[in-house]
C-alpha cells in the first residue's frame, strides 16, 4: 500500500513514521510512504504557502497552487489514487470502519492543513474524504495523518505479525481489552488474579471475556449496542443491567 503525505512539516511526519510497527513495515516494503514538503511545490523565491483570507478575518489560509502542483505531480506518476484525504476538524470522525475502508485502498494521498485551513477549491477539485480524528482542537493535520496511517497500516496484511490479534483487537471486536498482568505474581502486596496462574486455560479464557465485557459495560456502554456477543456474554450483561451494579 502507498501513502503520499503533503505537509509543510515533513520532518514531523517522517519522525512519526520511522519507529515501531509502521517503521518496520516501511523497511520490509509492505508500506510505501512518500512525504512531500509543500514548499517544494511553490514557484516564488520565498516558498510562500499561505495568504490572507478573502473577506477578511483572522489568520491565514493555505494557497491552492502548491497543493495543486503536488497533487498533479502525484496523479501524473500513475493511475489515479483511490482516495485523497483532507485531515480536517470539520471532517467525518475516523473509526475502525473508516480505517478498514482506507486499508482496502492501494494508493491514498493525505493532505495536512495548518493555519485556518486550505483554500476550499483544493477540497472541491481533489478531495474524496475529509477526516477528523476526534472532537478536540489540534494545531494541524500532521498528527492526525500519522494516527490514520498507523491505524490503516495495522490492517495491511503482514504489517502486524499476528493477524489474529488485529482481528481480536478492542474495536475490531467491539469490546474493550481485558486486564493484563506479568511477573512478579505479588507486587507491593497486590496479587495477580488466581485464575491466571492456575494453568486452567478454559477458565482463563472465560475470565478474560468476563472482565473485558465488564470494563466495556462500565466505561463504554455505547460499544455494546453493536458488539458481537455470545450467550455467556449476553447473560452476564443482562444480570448487570437488572442488578444495577456489577460489584468491585
Ligand atoms: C483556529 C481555527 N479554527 C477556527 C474554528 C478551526 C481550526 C482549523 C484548523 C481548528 C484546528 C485546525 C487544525 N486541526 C487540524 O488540521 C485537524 C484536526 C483537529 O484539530 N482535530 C481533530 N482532527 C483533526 S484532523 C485535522
Amino acid at each position: 500500500m502507498r501513502f503520499d503525505v503533503i505537509t509543510i512539516f515533513p520532518t514531523m511526519v517522517e519522525a512519526g513514521l520511522a519507529e515501531g510497527v509502521v517503521g518496520r513495515a516501511r523497511g520490509r516494503g509492505l508500506l510505501d510512504v512518500v512525504v512531500h514538503n509543500l514548499r517544494d511545490y511553490t514557484t516564488d523565491r520565498h516558498h510562500v504557502v499561505d495568504d490572507v483570507p478573502f473577506g477578511g478575518g483572522p489568520g491565514m489560509v493555505m494557497k491552492p497552487e502548491p497543493f495543486w502542483a503536488a497533487l498533479a505531480q502525484i496523479s501524473a506518476e500513475g493511475p489515479p489514487p483511490d482516495a485523497v484525504l483532507l485531515m480536517s476538524p470539520a471532517g467525518r470522525r475516523l473509526d475502525e470502519a473508516g480505517v478498514r475502508r482506507f486499508a482496502g485502498c492501494r494508493h491514498v494521498v493525505v493532505l495536512c492543513g495548518r493555519y485556518e485551513g486550505i483554500d476550499e477549491r483544493v477540497r472541491t477539485r481533489w478531495v474524496t474524504d475529509e477526516v477528523s480524528i476526534g472532537d478536540y482542537v489540534l494545531s494541524g493535520g500532521e498528527l492526525p495523518a500519522l494516527v490514520l496511517i498507523d491505524a490503516v497500516a495495522r490492517r495491511v496484511p503482514g504489517v502486524v505479525g499476528d493477524e489474529q490479534s488485529v482481528e481480536e483487537d478492542s474495536f475490531a471486536r467491539g469490546v474493550l481489552d481485558y486486564p493484563h498482568y506479568t511477573r512478579p505474581a505479588v507486587w507491593d502486596g497486590m496479587a495477580v488474579p488466581e485464575v491466571l496462574t492456575s494453568g486452567h486455560h478454559q477458565a482463563i479464557r472465560q475470565w478474560r471475556r468476563y472482565e473485558a465485557l465488564r470494563r466495556t459495560f462500565e466505561r463504554r456502554p455505547d460499544l455494546l449496542e453493536t458488539a458481537a456477543l455470545d450467550d455467556d456474554e449476553r447473560t452476564w450483561l443482562r444480570a448487570w443491567q437488572t442488578q444495577g451494579n456489577i460489584g468491585q
